[in-house]
């Protein structure tokens, strides 16, 4: 394991990269965790286990106000996140082991993954939300987010939930995202992992994007939560057989 920092426009983004088993060239997949998580979570240890065990190297990199990447919670937006993930493709694509690149990630990693996999389309050899919380933008736009209501049009400067302050301009930035539109611009192939009892971000997006994309699988994991807690096998196996076929 390789641990450092990729710069994007002076923020310090940290990462680690997981190289398999014995391999010079080979895949590599970008794995992003969610909001308010990390690379140590164990959703994100298993995908970059089983990634790994499917010959993929694995770069994982904390998003701005998370983990230890500079940044304060609060301060992060969809559009923070979306500039540091194109800085951690840019570093990717300049590695001369890789022979194609990937890009998953959990939640609103997952979001991201779908936005960033729109905006290159000719980039990922394939893309893998696990559990996209891609219903984000419309709970921005309806005045439901963290499991508080807001007005949509006089959107508070801070939002409180969950034991959490949120700046007022992730609603913003939120509110102008359309997930429907960089599905479109995705062609290549998809790989969703979706717990069917999750409890944060309803299995139906996961069906209702399965349909959208043009080249979609769904791996339900049946009974389930959002971050796969007693069920890590087979997220794991769901990830390795993507590969392994
Ligand atoms: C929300 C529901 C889920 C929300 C964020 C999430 C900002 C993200 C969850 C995750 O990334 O795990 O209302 O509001």
């Amino acid at each position: 394991m390789k641990e450092f920092y990729i710069d994007c426009d002076g923020v310090k983004l940290h990462a680690k990269l997981d190289m398999p088993e014995g391999a010079e060239k080979c895949p590599l997949c970008i794995l992003i965790h969610g909001f308010t998580g990390h690379m140590e979570e164990d959703h994100i240890i298993a995908a970059q286990e089983a990634m790994n065990e499917a010959g993929v190297a694995v770069l994982r990199a904390e998003m701005y106000g998370h983990g230890g990447s500079d940044g304060e919670f609060r301060k992060h937006t969809l559009y923070k996140w979306v500039t540091n993930a194109l800085a951690v493709v840019k570093y990717a694509r300049s590695l001369d082991f890789v022979t194609d690149l990937y890009l998953s990630g959990h939640s609103q990693g997952g979001l991201l993954t779908m936005l960033v996999g729109g905006m290159c389309p000719d980039e990922f050899k394939a893309i893998l939300p696990l559990s996209p919380a891609w219903m984000i933008p419309d709970g921005a736009r309806e005045g439901n987010l963290l499991g508080m209501d807001f007005d949509p049009k006089h959107i508070p400067e801070t939002l409180y939930g969950w034991d959490l302050e949120l700046d007022g301009d992730y609603v913003r930035v939120a509110q102008t995202i359309h997930v429907e539109d960089e599905i479109e611009r995705y062609e290549g192939q998809v790989l969703i992992v979706h717990g069917d009892e999750d409890e944060t971000v309803p299995f139906e997006y996961a069906q209702k994007a399965l349909k959208l994309y043009n080249n979609a699988k769904l791996v339900p994991v049946v009974g389930a939560d959002h971050c796969f807690n007693g069920h890590m096998e087979e997220l794991k196996e769901a990830i390795r057989q993507f590969w392994v076929k």
